[in-house]
């Protein structure tokens, strides 16, 4: 199964939507792996967003970013990177469709709630740098059973 990184980001945190957007990837049935609030430091932001270090609003994401904590979550799931990504929405707000995250939540094309890992090796290198080994728990989700059927071999060595 797939691992992805999200950050709860600092507009959702301040607008008291975190137990709103938690509570709709625990619904669709996402294991919770990994959960912590953070302050995302500038030098992390760069690498995070290295991708758009020429964008004229670099700068502003990044304070943005690490004006207050945000909530880092590790999520798992059957094809986890490509279920959250489209829970979550395209990236402008205004043009996300009603249902997912930024569409219910968001109008801005910077404010738009939630981070969520793009492909497998962002997900990775996100995931190990934001999170160590240890706050990352291995635990058999009783639930799975009944959230994917036997032929989607749910089930991994060792149960987990
Ligand atoms: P994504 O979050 O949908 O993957 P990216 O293109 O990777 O979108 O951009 C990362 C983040 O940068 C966005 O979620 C948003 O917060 C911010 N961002 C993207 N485009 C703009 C823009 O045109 N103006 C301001 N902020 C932007
Ligand atoms: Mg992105």
């Amino acid at each position: 199964m797939e691992q992805t990184l999200v950050i709860i980001k600092p507009d959702a945190v301040n607008r008291a939507l975190v137990g709103e957007v938690i509570k709709r990837f625990e619904n669709k049935g996402l294991q919770i792996k990994a959960m912590k609030m953070h302050m995302l430091q500038p030098y992390a932001l760069k690498d995070h967003y290295a991708h758009l270090k020429e964008k004229g609003f670099f700068e502003e994401l990044v304070k943005y970013m690490s004006s207050i904590p945000s909530i880092l979550m590790v999520l798992k799931g059957k094809e986890a990177i490509k279920v959250v990504r489209t829970m979550v929405g395209p990236t402008q707000g205004r043009d996300a469709l009603p249902g997912t995250i930024r569409g219910d939540y968001s109008v801005s094309n910077q404010s738009n709630v939630v981070h969520a890992s793009e492909n497998k090796k962002a997900a990775k290198a996100e995931i190990e740098r934001l999170f160590s080994k240890e706050e990352i728990f291995d635990y058999r989700k009783m639930n799975f059973d009944w959230i994917y059927s036997k032929d989607e071999k749910y089930i991994e060595k060792g149960g987990k």
